[in-house]
């Protein structure tokens, strides 16, 4: 079977042909998600390139999180923002790298919010890295854009998706009815679809942390991970493997791929921060994924798809795939 045959479905003919809960995906939606796909497929041609075009190394200045950006985060927003600022149906856009949100058409029934390029700190070490992206209905169309119109919980997303760049280009997506995945072509430069229905396995033997910071964490994320590492001879009576790509993109691709758990807990370096990754950018939409693949996502207390957000920029605790893993992390944290 050539590769022609067996993969034939761009993402466009994918986002007009599918019915989602028995609906079409409408008109102004697939239009901005094209968008994304083909911003990202652009994006994923000049990280190919890196060092060639001078994409490598730090930008010099910094983002509302206090963090260093790198050339490509920065590169990575500003493709985003042009790519998108055509979509009629798009009322505005929040970035992680961005202070504020950009009021786009003015009027319109979309809000994307996105992490330009996840897992800056790989990019000049040629390591897998990728953009999130969530997209919300707006409660009020016609109303002027304000910051508290993307306060909305994960719950209130009408879809989300990553793009990881790999040795392949790979989007996952969902718009709320099960998880598709295309790899692109970078031949033709189209998303094509290679995966229906994406199911995380239940269980596994796998997990992903940073583990240099074990002695920060709260007990219960320490118990797991230390029943964990016992292996047969524990509690568990089996042994784990343990990956930490360090972008949250590709450890989470690999979660939907063949299972697994992912976990940046809460821990006592910057006690007063919920945690590290940011809810609105990075863990809902990640979850909004994981729970259409049939994984669960927590942050030990309550589901993230759950939480309604206070501020743009909010961090969280995320612990997320395979269910009988985080269901057990949830217990831990839970009980008395
Ligand atoms: P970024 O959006 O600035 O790249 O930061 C988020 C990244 C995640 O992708 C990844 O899981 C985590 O931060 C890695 O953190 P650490 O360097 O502490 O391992
Ligand atoms: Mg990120």
């Amino acid at each position: 079977m050539t590769a022609s045959s067996a993969f034939n479905t761009n993402v466009k003919q994918y986002l007009s042909s599918t019915k989602v809960k028995g609906g079409d995906i409408p008109a102004g939606l697939q239009e901005l998600l094209l968008a994304v796909a083909d911003t990202c497929s652009t994006l994923s041609h000049e990280v190919a390139q890196g060092a060639l075009i001078g994409l490598l190394g730090s930008a010099g200045t910094g983002n509302v999180q206090g963090e260093v950006q790198q050339k490509l985060d920065v590169i990575a927003n500003d493709l985003l923002i042009d790519g998108v600022q055509g979509c009629k149906s798009l009322a505005g856009l929040a970035s992680e790298e961005m202070e504020l949100p950009l009021p786009v058409q003015g009027t319109g029934d979309y809000l994307l919010l996105f992490d330009p390029l996840d897992g800056s700190s790989n990019i000049d070490v040629n390591v897998s890295i990728g953009t999130i992206f969530s997209v919300l209905k707006k409660q009020d169309p016609k109303a002027p854009l304000q910051t508290t119109d993307f306060l909305l919980s994960g719950r209130h997303q009408v879809a989300a998706g990553y793009v990881v760049y790999g040795p392949q280009t790979t989007m996952a997506l969902t718009l709320g009815d099960g998880v598709v995945m295309f790899t692109l072509n970078k031949l033709t430069g189209e998303f094509v679809l290679i995966k229906h229905a994406v199911e995380i396995s239940h269980s596994t033997k796998e997990f992903a942390i940073n583990m240099s910071n074990m002695r920060h964490w709260a007990e219960p994320v320490r118990r797991y991970v230390d029943e964990c590492l016992a292996g047969v001879s524990g509690e568990r009576d089996k042994d784990f493997n343990m990956r930490w790509i360090a972008s949250m993109v590709a450890d989470v691709h690999r979660v939907l791929s063949r299972g697994g758990v992912f976990m940046y807990p809460w821990d006592q370096r910057e006690p007063h921060k919920p945690g590290k990754l940011r809810l609105m950018y990075e863990a809902n939409p990640m979850s909004f994924l994981v729970e259409q693949a049939g994984g669960v996502s927590t942050n030990g207390d309550q589901l993230i798809m759950d939480m309604v957000p206070t501020e743009l920029h909010e961090r969280v605790s995320v612990m997320l795939g395979s269910k009988e893993e985080v269901e057990r992390l949830q217990h831990y944290h839970t009980q008395p």
